[in-house]
């Protein structure tokens, strides 16, 4: 099957497992244990906004070649989304980075307030553990696999983590550039979100110590490339295409690979990173045809 219509193929399978689990209505104040409406709308208003939904497909196509059914990987796939949108709505809010366009339309606070964005993203972290602890109740027979998955996801975008890294780079603004500073809260901002979806379509797949180290590399490499990439595009991208505004991470004093190396020996690191992301998934063979694909085609993403 041709690479765009796959892509196309895992995002339907998304954003139709978002929308079953987080449907439109509500009442303002329901008694039937639902979701209250404004809490759910808000929700909604980020999570079903776009985006190129690069973690859960990475859960999908892993699953796949590693032969996860659809129906088993969805949920943790959606969930990871959720997780993740929780982080842009409250990395978008005054207290962090302040912004007021995220995937091409205002920012959840803009629109509903400091303190509803604070509760969407809570619902959505939330929500999201709910949904796959609730999901790895319907597999029995692979509960093993599910808690596994659970706990990685967990543990990448937790406190030694993703949040571990956003600290960080919270920290490290208006600091001079640092190599040792700058690896960590890349590997744990942006590569460790990015590996949690390989690691848990690994556990869902029961797959072996080799495959799990290869998976772990491919998200390490791809995850540092896609940040380095995030950073280059806010000096030269395209705001109209980004969907949000450029030019932030100088105008905060954020430490990033351009400020530290320049743009042309960050571009020369990325282009570098991505080689290896692609070596990293070698053993694979064929097999990983999708994730190679995938790789390649962020490698030239324009948002
Ligand atoms: C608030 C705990 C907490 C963490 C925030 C996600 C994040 C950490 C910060 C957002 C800013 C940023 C540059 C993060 C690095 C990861 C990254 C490049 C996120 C954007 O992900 P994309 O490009 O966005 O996949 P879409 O909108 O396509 O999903």
């Amino acid at each position: 099957m041709a690479y765009n219509e796959e892509y196309g193929r895992y995002v339907s399978i998304v954003e139709e497992t978002l929308t079953a689990l987080l449907p439109e209505g509500g009442d303002v104040c329901p008694q039937d244990g639902s979701i209250p409406q404004h809490l759910r709308e808000s929700m909604r208003y980020s999570l079903l906004a776009g985006g190129k939904r690069v973690r859960p497909v990475l859960l999908l196509a892993a699953g796949e070649m590693l032969g996860v059914d659809t129906a088993e990987a969805c949920v943790p796939a959606a969930a990871i989304e959720m997780i993740h949108t929780y982080s842009l709505i409250h990395d978008d809010l005054p207290g962090m980075d302040d912004d007021d366009y995220r995937r091409g339309r205002l920012t959840n606070h803009k629109v509903y307030g400091v303190g509803h964005a604070i509760l969407a993203g809570d619902a959505l972290l939330n929500y999201a553990y709910e949904c796959l602890l609730q999901h790895a109740l319907s597999y029995p027979k692979n509960l093993e696999g599910h808690i596994r998955a659970v706990q990685i996801i967990a543990n990448r975008a937790g406190v030694r983590g993703m949040i571990a890294g956003q600290s960080l780079d919270l920290l490290s603004e208006h600091m001079e550039p640092d190599a040792d500073r700058l690896a960590y809260i890349h590997a744990h901002k942006t590569a460790d979100l990015l590996t949690a979806p390989l690691l848990a379509a690994g556990c869902l797949a029961k797959a072996d110590a080799e495959k799990m180290a290869a998976l772990a590399r491919f998200g390490s490499c791809m995850g540092l490339a896609f940040q380095i990439d995030d950073d280059l595009l806010d000096v030269e991208g395209d705001a109209q295409l980004l969907g949000k505004q450029t030019g932030m991470d100088q105008a905060r004093g954020k430490m990033t690979w351009p400020s530290l190396v320049g743009v042309e020996a960050a571009r020369e690191k990325s282009h570098t990173l991505w080689l290896q992301a692609e070596e990293a998934i070698g053993c694979f063979g064929e097999d990983a045809w999708f994730l190679r694909a995938f790789a390649s085609a962020l490698a030239t993403r324009k948002k």
